[in-house]
């Protein structure tokens, strides 16, 4: 049987370039100082885009989980990401901001969305699973076709990491670590979490520099680091030097960093699959947490 879980990743380049499709003026402008929330996977796409679009040039740009926005602070616009348009962080943060805001969602009819100032809404993207893959990242393409990026080169890259051979047997480890550099960071974190969420598997999630910094001290066999995005000079030597596996953008590798995402959510399923989990149903997780 081929999970929902599967067919939503399965499906994400045909979804990103209708995402890009959408109406881009509602999004942030260049030069605008902007804050982007979320929770859960949501937030991990804030911070992939606040780090994009700083690193693009196109202003400065924080990310917060939605219960951690400091309300004291001005800015341009607010950008709320949620599948659901349900989750309490959410609904609250929109309900109480006096500024301009925008929040992207599945659900058209959601809380979320008659609280926003704009919305834009992905139904075509949302999902049957209570992990997320496909939205989140939807929202993310999304977002960065407003930064002018190439969605279509984006898809393409997407439609090979749905075919290609996983570059880690889930058998082979006990543990992985994803590591990024910029906007990486979040997709890293991203791909941590898929693998809690869908196979119940400690994972943990760095920025590359800081990987050095402690987290290194847990590495052995059958143990993992996982870079998404180009890693840094000697960090896959210094990995390998503890015994432990290093997974990297191979040599001549040209995918997008959020086509190796799908690579990470085709092998949290794998994970659960091994580990005779259904990625479907989650372990004390829910859709939407409402609180
Ligand atoms: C985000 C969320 C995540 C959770 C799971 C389900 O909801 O609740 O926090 O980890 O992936 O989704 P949303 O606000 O995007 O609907």
């Amino acid at each position: 049987r081929v999970t929902h879980v599967e067919t939503e990743i399965a499906t994400q380049p045909e979804v990103w370039p209708r995402a890009a499709s959408l109406d881009l003026d509602a999004l942030p402008r260049r030069g605008q100082r902007v804050a982007v929330v979320g929770c859960g996977t949501s937030w991990f796409m804030a911070m992939a885009y606040a780090a994009r679009r700083e690193s693009l040039g196109h202003g400065e740009t924080d990310a917060f989980q939605a219960s951690e926005f400091p309300r004291g602070r001005a800015y341009d616009l607010v950008v709320a990401i949620s599948r659901s348009g349900t989750t309490t962080e959410i609904v609250d943060l929109l309900g109480g901001l006096s500024g301009p805001n925008l929040a992207i969602v599945g659900d058209p009819t959601s809380p979320a969305a008659a609280r926003a100032g704009a919305v834009l809404a992905l139904p075509f993207a949302d999902e049957r699973s209570v992990v997320q893959t496909r939205f989140a990242t939807s929202a993310l393409a999304l977002l960065r076709a407003g930064l002018g990026e190439d969605v279509a080169a984006l898809a393409a890259d997407a439609r090979s990491a749905v075919d290609a051979p996983l570059p880690l047997d889930p058998a082979a480890v006990e543990q992985v670590t994803f590591v990024g550099q910029g906007w990486t960071v979040g997709l890293a974190h991203e791909a941590a979490l898929k693998c809690r969420e869908a196979a119940a598997f400690w994972t943990e999630a760095y920025p590359a520099m800081d990987y050095r910094h402690g987290p290194i001290a847990i590495a052995a066999p059958r143990r993992a680091v996982w870079t998404l995005g180009a890693p840094p000079s000697g960090l896959a030597a210094e990995v390998t030097a503890t015994g432990a596996t290093f997974v990297g953008a191979g040599e001549g590798a040209t995918l997008d960093p959020m086509a190796e995402l799908i690579l990470a959510q085709r092998f949290a399923v794998a994970l659960a699959q091994h580990r005779g989990l259904n990625p479907d149903a989650p372990r004390n997780l829910t859709r939407a947490v409402l609180l």
